[in-house]
C-alpha cells in the first residue's frame, strides 16, 4: 500500500462563513447585510433563494461542533458576522451578538478543536455599504474598531486570527462583476475596495495585537488560481501574465513584498489614482499566515473582442468539470509554489478546498459521494507533493463543513461534508465525512 503520510501536528480543519451557515438573519439584535439586501432583491440569487435560515446553525452549533468532534478536525475556520456584533457597523456593540460567538469559541475549546476565527467573509452591515462601503477609505477605521471589539472578546482564548476571506472576490466580484453583493459594477470603485482591504487587514492586525496579551498569528486568506496560457503564442502567454497580475499578483505583491502590480501598469494606473497613500503598504505588508483557498485554474487566451484587458477564459477539453470550475489538481501544486517563490517567512496553509457536487440522499440514509473522495483524494496528495519539494505547508482546511448557501448560486451546489436537508435541518455525514475523518486519523493518505 502507498501511503502519503503528513507531518507531525499537521493541521487538519474544516471552514464554514457565518452568512453561508447561521441563518437567524433578523434575531436578537443581528443588523442587516449588504448579502440580506442583495438576497431579497430579485433576481439576484438563483431561485431568488436567501440565506434567512440556510444551515440554522445560529440555533443548532452545538449539535455541528459535535459533528466536527465526530469527524476528528484539529481546527474550524469560521466567520463573525461584523452587523451581529456592530449592527451599524460602528458605534454600539451588540452583546447578544457576541455572546454566540463566545459560546462557539468555548465549545471548540472544549471540544480539543482549534478556533479560527476570521472577521470578514463578505456580510458587511448594509449601513457602511450605505456610505460608499469598502471604496470608501473611511471603512478601514470602521473595521479596525469592529476587530477590537471582536479581539477584545475572544482573545483571552483565540491565538489564530483571520482579517479578511478572499478579498479579491469582495471587492471585484461584488464592485466589478455586480455578482455578489452589492452589486456594483465600478472597475474604478473594486480597485479602490481591494486596496482598503487590505489596509483594513495591517490596521486590525495591529488592534489584534494590542488587544490580545498572549502570542497570536494573523493572517488572511486569498483566493488564488495558476494562470496558464491556452496555447504558447507569444499574445497568449501575455495575456496569462496579464490575468495572473489582476488574480494573483494584486493581493500577494502587497501582502508579502510590500508592492502593488498597480503602481506598475499603466491601465491600473489609470484607473486608481491616488488611492495607495503614504505608508499604506508596509502597513499592509504584515502576515503571520497566508491562506491559499484554490478551486481551479484559469486558462486564458487573448482575445481583442474584450477591450481595455483583451484576454478571454478557455475551458480545456478532456478535463473533468464540477457544477462551477474545471478540476484541477496540479493546480494546488502550482499555486503553492508560485506562492512560495515568493520566499513568504509567515505560515503557509491551504485554508479552502472542496468541490460542488449536487449530493443526493441514497434510499438507505447515506450521501455517495464518490466524486468528492475523489476530487479531494488528488488535491490533498498534491499537498503532500509541494511539503516534499519543500514547501512547508501547515494545514488544509476542507470548504466546507456542511452544504451552505453558496451566494449568488444559492443552495444548489453543495460543498460539505455534511448533508443538510434543507426542509428539515437534518445533518447526515456524507461518505466523504468519513473518508475525511480517516485521513485525519491516518495523518495522511492511505491509497
Ligand atoms: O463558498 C465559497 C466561500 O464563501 C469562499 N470561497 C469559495 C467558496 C466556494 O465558492
Amino acid at each position: 500500500m502507498n501511503t502519503l503520510t503528513f507531518p507531525k501536528n499537521f493541521i487538519w480543519g474544516v471552514a464554514t462563513s457565518s452568512y453561508q451557515i447561521e441563518g437567524a438573519w433578523n434575531e436578537d439584535g443581528r443588523g442587516v447585510s449588504i448579502w440580506d439586501t442583495f438576497s431579497h432583491t430579485p433576481g439576484k440569487v438563483v431561485n431568488n433563494e436567501n440565506a434567512d435560515v440556510a444551515a440554522d446553525h445560529y440555533h443548532r452549533w452545538k449539535e455541528d461542533i459535535a459533528l466536527m468532534s465526530e469527524l476528528g478536525v484539529k481546527a474550524y475556520r469560521f466567520s463573525t458576522a461584523w452587523p451581529r456584533i456592530v449592527p451599524d457597523g460602528t458605534g454600539k456593540v451588540n452583546k447578544k451578538g457576541l455572546d454566540f460567538y463566545d459560546r462557539i469559541v468555548d465549545e471548540l475549546l472544549k471540544r480539543k478543536i482549534e478556533p479560527y476565527v476570521c472577521l470578514f467573509h463578505w456580510d458587511l452591515p448594509q449601513v457602511l455599504q450605505d456610505k460608499g462601503g469598502w471604496p470608501n477609505r473611511e471603512i478601514t477605521n470602521h473595521f479596525a474598531e469592529y476587530t477590537r471589539v471582536v479581539a477584545g472578546r475572544l482573545g483571552d482564548r483565540v491565538t489564530t486570527w483571520f482579517t479578511h476571506n478572499e478579498p479579491w472576490v469582495t471587492a471585484f466580484v461584488g464592485y466589478f462583476l455586480g455578482e455578489h453583493a452589492p452589486g456594483k459594477k465600478d472597475i474604478g470603485a473594486a480597485v479602490k475596495a481591494l486596496h482598503h482591504i487590505l489596509l483594513s487587514h495591517g490596521l486590525a492586525s495591529d488592534v489584534i495585537r494590542s488587544e490580545v496579551k498572549h502570542p497570536v498569528k494573523i493572517g488572511i486568506t486569498l483566493n488564488l488560481n495558476p494562470v496558464h496560457p491556452a496555447t504558447d503564442s507569444k499574445k497568449d502567454r501575455e495575456a496569462a501574465e496579464r490575468v495572473d497580475m489582476f488574480m494573483n499578483r494584486i493581493v500577494l505583491d502587497p501582502l508579502l513584498k510590500g508592492t502593488s502590480p498597480i503602481q506598475e501598469s499603466a491601465i491600473a494606473k489609470i484607473l486608481t489614482g491616488k488611492i495607495i497613500q503614504a505608508g499604506d503598504l508596509e502597513k499592509i505588508r504584515q502576515l503571520d499566515i497566508l491562506g491559499v483557498n484554490y478551486y481551479s485554474r484559469a486558462v486564458m487566451k487573448h482575445d481583442s473582442k474584450f477591450p481595455v484587458v483583451n484576454v478571454a477564459q478557455v475551458q480545456p477539453e478532456g478535463n473533468e468539470y464540477s457544477g462551477m470550475w474545471e478540476i484541477y489538481p496540479e493546480g494546488m501544486y502550482g499555486i503553492l509554489k508560485q506562492v512560495w517563490s515568493y520566499q513568504p517567512t509567515c505560515e503557509l496553509m491551504v485554508t479552502e478546498n472542496g468541490v460542488p457536487v449536487p449530493d443526493g440522499v441514497d434510499f438507505d440514509g447515506r450521501v455517495r459521494d464518490e466524486r468528492r473522495i475523489r476530487y479531494l483524494r488528488n488535491h490533498i496528495a498534491q499537498v503532500h507533493r509541494a511539503i516534499e519539494d519543500g514547501i512547508p505547508v501547515k494545514g488544509y482546511f476542507h470548504w466546507s463543513m456542511m452544504d451552505n448557501f453558496e451566494w449568488n448560486l444559492g443552495y444548489g451546489q453543495r460543498f460539505g461534508l455534511v448533508y443538510v436537508d434543507w426542509k428539515t435541518q437534518k445533518r447526515i455525514v456524507k461518505d466523504s465525512g468519513r473518508w475525511f475523518a480517516k485521513v485525519i486519523q491516518a495523518n495522511g493518505l492511505e491509497e
